[in-house]
């Protein structure tokens, strides 16, 4: 369908970008911060990529970087706060004050320059020391460290912060063994088990987040940041339509499902009973996830798949992000409707639109999408400047089906894109850049962390201009 899409945006769209702490800070131990999960697993491979120690340095040079956010005329920045930088022991009696100090610089800064501040509580950083101290979400202590750091964050900066998301890609991040402290288990059913017993616990911690916002910040909105994975049918079979349907439903409606109703789906219950995995409940959890219901749906969006299905015997494999087995249920085949990047990430703008219509129909709620990009391999040329039109192609496509979907009655909010500056990729160092704005280091030199306005920082510039009428 094609829209005449003139005008299609609201004036207040927030047009923004993103990054997570342990992504860009650099800083790791400065102003008294504690280690988190991320920075170990990062540590573990400093011979090969860039780690979490100077990332892109964001710590020491946030005025800089807020400074070109002003320029390109951002509307809206959304970035986590380090949990450890907080809490450095994750459930210190007091919080660290240098810590507080610095997020609260970087929230004045950014309100100083126009841009609304959009803050993650936690993207994948729980405190190495809480894993050290009871095995993290194992834990339902967990659960009341969370709420004392949600209720810090919210009672400290929640006169200045509008949009807050409790956990970034919750489905995603209960497949990353490292980012639980799981991968010293071997597989098999315990450690499901745990997986799913530590989920229903970040879902409780999620909860009261949402709780406790509206509790203190009644004006403010809040919602999640998940990591939308939507697959198609591989064919018309009947078998690999509901194939696709299972891949929806175990590997992203589950999660809003339940954020949403308060409940897990009667579908997600059925799977986990099956699989013998269903967690231990305690009374009054039914109250707390009920009291849990978020102002609006946040997404990540990257990658479609297509999902065939598979029989029972085929062997499982719970953890891969791309290519999932969950057998009886489906597995994934490469999409032949669709290019990839050097990742395999396959490359569907269509699926974006599509996603806001998913969850759209789903949930009645406005959406605000938490990421969406391209990371690859850019070059400084020897003309000092980096020409990744293969970025503004992706972002370009992307956008358009947005514009559609705003143009066919969807409510979105905001629209930030991944990432803000190049940052240590979740994955692959530096090799995997992301963003708007080059650093110019590589994995194991830092050198002087230059920043280079990318030629997609000049298209963004001009889209936000135009307020998206021209792409
Ligand atoms: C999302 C994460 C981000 C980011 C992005 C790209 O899953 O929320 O933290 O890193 O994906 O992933 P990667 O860095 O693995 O390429």
């Amino acid at each position: 369908m094609d829209i005449n899409n003139n005008k299609i945006f609201p004036m207040d769209f927030l047009w923004g970008a993103a990054t997570s702490a342990f992504q860009v800070e650099g800083g790791y131990s400065d102003g008294g911060k504690g280690l988190s999960v991320a920075d170990v697993a990062s540590f573990k491979h400093s011979d090969q990529y860039a780690d979490t120690k100077i990332a892109s340095d964001f710590y020491h040079k946030y005025k800089q970087d807020i400074q070109l956010m002003a320029e390109l005329g951002l509307k809206s920045y959304r970035f986590s706060i380090a949990w450890a930088r907080i809490f450095p022991n994750g459930n210190d009696e007091q919080p660290n004050t240098e810590g507080i100090k610095f997020y609260d610089d970087v929230i004045n800064s950014l309100l100083e320059n126009g841009i609304e501040p959009i803050v993650t509580m936690y993207h994948f950083d729980m405190p190495q020391a809480l894993i050290d101290q009871y095995n993290g979400w194992q834990s339902r202590k967990s659960i009341d460290d969370f709420d004392r750091y949600a209720r810090t964050l919210l009672q400290h900066y929640g006169d200045r912060v509008k949009y807050w998301l409790p956990i970034n890609e919750q489905n995603l991040m209960i497949r990353k063994d490292k980012l639980l402290g799981l991968q010293h288990l071997e597989s098999g059913d315990m450690k499901e088990r745990l997986r799913h017993q530590m989920n229903y616990h970040m879902f409780l911690a999620s909860a009261k987040a949402v709780d406790a916002c509206h509790e203190l910040c009644p004006t403010a909105k809040i919602g999640p940041a998940f990591a939308y994975l939507p697959a198609y049918p591989a064919t018309s079979r009947p078998e690999d339509v509901l194939a696709a349907q299972d891949s929806d439903r175990l590997l992203n409606h589950y999660l809003t499902d339940t954020y949403v109703f308060g409940e897990y789906p009667a579908y997600y219950k059925h799977y986990l009973e099956k699989q013998g995995w269903l967690p231990q409940i305690q009374d009054g959890d039914e109250e707390i996830l009920k009291a849990g219901s978020p102002d609006f749906i946040g997404f990540n969006y990257y990658v479609s798949f297509a999902a065939q299905y598979c029989s029972p015997e085929t062997k499982a494999d719970y953890t891969s992000i791309l290519n999932p087995v969950l057998p009886g249920y489906f597995e994934y085949v490469p999409n032949e409707y669709l290019d990839a990047t050097e990742y395999n990430w396959q490359i569907d703008p269509t699926g974006f639109r599509k996603s806001f219509r998913d969850l759209y129909d789903r949930y009645h709620l406005p959406l605000m999408v938490t990421e969406n990009g391209l990371g690859t391999a850019d070059v400084l040329n020897s003309e000092g400047k980096v020409v990744d039109m293969y970025r503004i192609k992706y972002l370009k496509d992307h956008i358009g089906q947005m514009r559609t979907a705003v143009a066919e009655g969807i409510p979105v909010i905001a629209y930030h894109m991944w990432a803000f500056i190049d940052i240590v990729s979740s994955s692959n160092g530096f090799k995997k850049r992301y963003g708007l704005v080059y650093v110019d280091r590589n994995e194991l030199e830092e050198k002087e962390l230059r920043r280079v306005r990318k030629e997609s920082y000049y298209w963004y510039k001009h889209v936000i201009s135009t307020n998206g009428d021209d792409l």
